[in-house]
């Protein structure tokens, strides 16, 4: 099984999470609902297992828990991959959410970089910046290792737009991450 553990404590969060790129029990814990909302929601589309809890100053706001989320499920993403043998390596995936549809296409490249071109029409869905989403995928490329293209082609509603981005980069990931050969998906022989 492809899994890996990360625990991170700073001034600002302690977060901790369990992933398993080959499935399992999912039970996420930010303090923020629909943050809970969306990285179920990624969990279930990328057929991951994923246990987190993180515990954040979120007297202060929403952005710290959000970005040391991606920091750390980036890492965690990163870790299991291990050499990368045998997956597919690209993953496309549209996503409609009623009246929204948005577009994920990523490379498990060792070449970290998030294009992320989503307005969103609402600043806020619960206690959840609207803004957090790009701050968390930037995290999440970054530590990650991937390349990251994401696109709202339209949408009104902000809580619509970003859970399609979270469900389109799961269902991306899924067919990114699965095991397909037992070589590197690389002309150069290295991811
Ligand atoms: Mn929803």
């Amino acid at each position: 099984m492809r899994t890996s553990r990360i625990s991170r404590e700073t001034k600002e969060t302690q977060i901790s999470l369990t992933l398993c790129l080959d499935g399992g029990e999912t039970r996420v814990d930010t303090g923020i609902g629909f943050f809970d909302h969306m990285l179920t929601a990624f969990a279930f589309y990328s057929g991951f297992g994923l246990e987190l809890k993180a515990v954040g100053d979120l007297n202060v706001d929403g952005h710290h828990t959000v970005e040391d989320v991606g920091i750390c499920l980036g890492q965690a993403l990163r870790e299991a991959l291990g050499d990368k043998r045998g997956i597919a390596r690209f993953g496309t995936a549209f996503v409609p959410m009623d009246e929204a549809l948005c577009r994920t296409v990523l490379d498990i490249s060792n070449r970290p970089f998030l294009v992320y071109e989503a307005e969103m029409p609402q600043s806020a869905v619960g206690a959840y910046h609207s803004c957090l989403t790009e701050e968390f995928m930037r995290a999440f490329a970054v530590n990650s290792g991937i390349t990251l293209h994401m696109s709202c082609l339209y949408g009104k509603n902000a809580h619509h737009i970003t859970e399609a981005l979270f469900k389109s980069l799961g269902l991306a990931l899924k067919v990114a991450a699965a095991v397909e050969g037992d070589g590197v998906a690389s002309a150069k022989g290295l991811l």
